[in-house]
């Protein structure tokens, strides 16, 4: 499979926007797909906007129930918007069939391709610049789990195996470290004894499960605050998008993953580590805002598991961001040396804060219980 790039003009051609084509280019800062923004210029309107994207065959194995999954969810959202009086056009995703009735276009050697009008008149946020946007990315990932309360689960594939099982993600770093293939053990050993060390804490939430102290609902389940799509002139969370691992799984861990990302004030990559800490004020703000769009959908108990999401979403991400530098960066695309093991000494950094805080954070949650 060459450069996405090099496939451009055949994917291009099997779509009909309506006019023209005008350009393509790469777009976003997503780690796992290949994002372009397609231009169309029709004649009697200002230039027309596209997502064009190539699914990551290193994640996604069955491209076609992924996008079985992807139609689904947004026909769902669509109606459920709909009957709430909201734009449809505007949050929810809307999926553009190539010639020949599939969702999706798949290339000469295989690789497979999906398009989406673009959502004009938002922005896409890499950090939390105000605790507001915050705020409104908290709701609009709540509202999300509340719009798909309903939506038929047994319905959807699990389009990445064992997602967030965070035991397999520990016993996949042993694997990794234990091969050790690069001969670059020896430098993270730091980092892969933090991990080990929390091997119980792996369990805490599946065990939770396992019981029945937590339910299985429809979950996005990659909830970073760029997967929302901010309006440019309120600053509120419109749209969720990056649907590719929307699977049944814990509303801990949708809640998690975005304190995971958002709860402070450094890149993922950060390399000073002392720039790297949890802002309690903002885990508070997204745990009110969260529960706010949720409207009532989380039980008692899985609001006293919030801070669990958020510590083991923030340690299952550094296992993973680890076991991938370890094999050599085969699944998050980096732009320089050594960007995983960065990122995943970040995770480490941050899960040691949410320790150090962690009576604080127990108490915000049974503030909002
Ligand atoms: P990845 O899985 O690689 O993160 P995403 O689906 O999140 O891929 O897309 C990457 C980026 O492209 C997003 O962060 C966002 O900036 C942009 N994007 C994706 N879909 C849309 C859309 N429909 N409208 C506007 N921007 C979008
Ligand atoms: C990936 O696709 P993107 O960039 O939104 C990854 C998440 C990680 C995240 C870490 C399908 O998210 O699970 O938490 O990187 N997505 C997939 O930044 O693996
Ligand atoms: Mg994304």
């Amino acid at each position: 499979m060459g450069t996405a790039e090099s496939y451009l003009s055949e994917v291009l051609a099997a779509f009909d926007l309506g006019a023209p084509v005008v350009g393509a280019v790469r777009f976003g800062q997503g780690h796992i797909n290949d994002t372009f923004v397609v231009h169309t210029q029709p004649e009697d309107r200002c230039c027309r906007r596209f997502i064009l994207q190539r699914m990551s065959a290193a994640a996604f194995k069955r491209p076609d129930q992924l996008m079985e999954n992807i139609t689904g969810v947004t026909e769902y959202l669509g109606r459920e918007i709909e009957k709430n009086g909201g734009d449809r056009e505007r949050e929810a995703l809307r999926v553009l069939r190539p010639s020949g009735g599939q969702p999706y276009y798949t290339d000469r050697d295989g690789g497979a391709w999906r398009m989406y009008p673009f959502v004009e008149g938002t922005v896409c946020c890499q950090a939390a610049d105000t605790p507001e946007l915050f705020a409104a990315s908290g709701r609009a990932f709540g509202r999300f789990q509340r719009l798909l309360q309903g939506y038929p689960a047994q319905t959807l594939y699990e389009t990445i195996p064992h997602f967030h099982d965070t035991e397999d993600r520990l016993a996949k770093l042993k694997a990794a470290v234990a091969a050790d293939k690069l001969g670059r053990a020896a430098e993270c050993r730091q980092e892969i004894d933090f991990m080990l060390e929390r091997e119980a804490d792996c369990s805490v939430a599946l065990q939770a499960l396992r019981d029945g102290t937590l339910p299985l609902r429809v979950t996005h389940n990659d909830t970073k605050l760029n997967n929302v799509l901010m309006d440019q002139e309120t600053g509120e969370g419109i749209c969720i998008i990056d649907l590719d691992t929307v699977m049944p799984g814990l509303s801990i861990n949708d809640f998690g993953d975005s304190i995971r990302f958002g709860a402070n004030h450094s890149a993922e990559d950060e390399t000073d580590l002392s720039k790297v800490n949890l802002d309690v004020g903002l885990f508070e703000v997204y745990t009110q805002a969260f529960l706010e769009g949720a409207g009532g959908t989380l039980t008692e108990k899985e609001i006293e598991y919030l801070p669990w999401g958020a510590k083991l979403m923030t340690l299952e991400c550094g296992i993973r961001f680890l076991t991938d530098y370890l094999v050599g960066d085969e699944y998050f695309h980096i732009s320089r040396e050594k960007q995983n093991l960065d990122r995943s000494r970040t995770q480490c950094k941050l899960v040691a804060d949410m320790e150090a805080h962690w009576d604080q954070l127990m108490e915000i949650v049974k503030k909002y219980q």
